[in-house]
């Protein structure tokens, strides 16, 4: 209940600080944070034209089950950008750079973050640290199925110990599948850099000597052949986080 209070908690403030009732289009993320997003949005959103653009099937039954009206994202004008994005993520560090992928969707979480003029990033104080990879192990990945093999093997060159197929667990035997029927890898690395570390002189951040700047890693895994996506978002306009921090007796811990 704390949680889930606090994801509500954060999914108000991020709606009440960033939302413009006059935007005429909002992409809408993907997992549980953001469905209270929505329906934090459902309460101000008053104008029927506003379109929401949802990332996977998931964020399309949120939109349709809060009585908005969504619009698929290869259905945009090629000219509108949208006003703003939420989504969540599963870790964000100090520099707002986020881990997602988490709920598998990161792909066309990335191509909604990417189209928004403003991307907010709504996430309880679980997943705010210092450095990704922290509590969040690994970092999703999103392959060609026949890509899969070479893709483990060459992740294991870029240092990760033991990068891994995501299967469903009770749904379905067998490897999980994207919206785009891709499979997911999960890679484990060592917790990134941030810049601010190899200025610093703390790694050289290219892996040479096993550490990683969370940028560098990022481009080397999309470089990767077979690679679609890489749950690493980093360096977007506008990226905003609202980490909620837990109220112990009052006081923000
Ligand atoms: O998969 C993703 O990137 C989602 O945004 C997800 O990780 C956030 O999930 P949550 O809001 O259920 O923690």
């Amino acid at each position: 209940a704390l949680i889930e209070s606090a994801k509500r908690a954060a999914a108000r403030q991020a709606v009440a600080d960033h939302f413009d009732p006059r935007a005429t289009h909002v992409g809408i993320g993907s997992g549980t944070t953001i469905v209270y997003v929505v329906e934090a949005i459902k309460e101000v959103a008053t104008d029927p034209t506003i379109r929401f653009v949802p990332t996977g099937y998931q964020s399309r039954q949120v939109i349709i089950q809060a009585g908005l009206t969504p619009l698929a994202f290869d259905s945009l004008p090629p000219e509108v950008i949208l006003d703003i994005a939420f989504d969540g993520a599963d870790e964000v560090d100090q520099d707002l750079n986020c881990i997602k992928g988490g709920g598998a969707c990161l792909f066309q979480e990335k191509l909604v973050a990417e189209r928004a003029r403003k991307f907010v990033c709504v996430a309880d104080y679980r997943k705010k640290q210092d450095r990704l990879l922290t509590k969040w192990p690994t970092i999703p990945i999103e392959v060609a199925p026949i890509a899969v093999p070479t893709v483990l093997a060459d992740l294991r060159i870029l240092g990760s110990p033991n990068p891994k197929l995501r299967t469903t667990l009770l749904e379905k035997s067998g490897p999980l599948k994207t919206d785009q029927d891709f499979f997911i890898i999960d890679a484990p690395f060592p917790s990134l850099l941030i810049a601010a570390d190899v200025a610093a002189g703390k790694g050289k951040g290219d892996g040479s000597d096993g550490t990683w700047e969370v940028n560098r890693l990022a481009t080397a895994i999309k470089e990767l052949t077979g690679v679609l996506e890489v749950g690493i978002f980093s360096g977007l306009n506008g990226i905003e986080a609202e980490a909620i921090r837990q109220k112990e007796g009052g006081k923000t811990v």
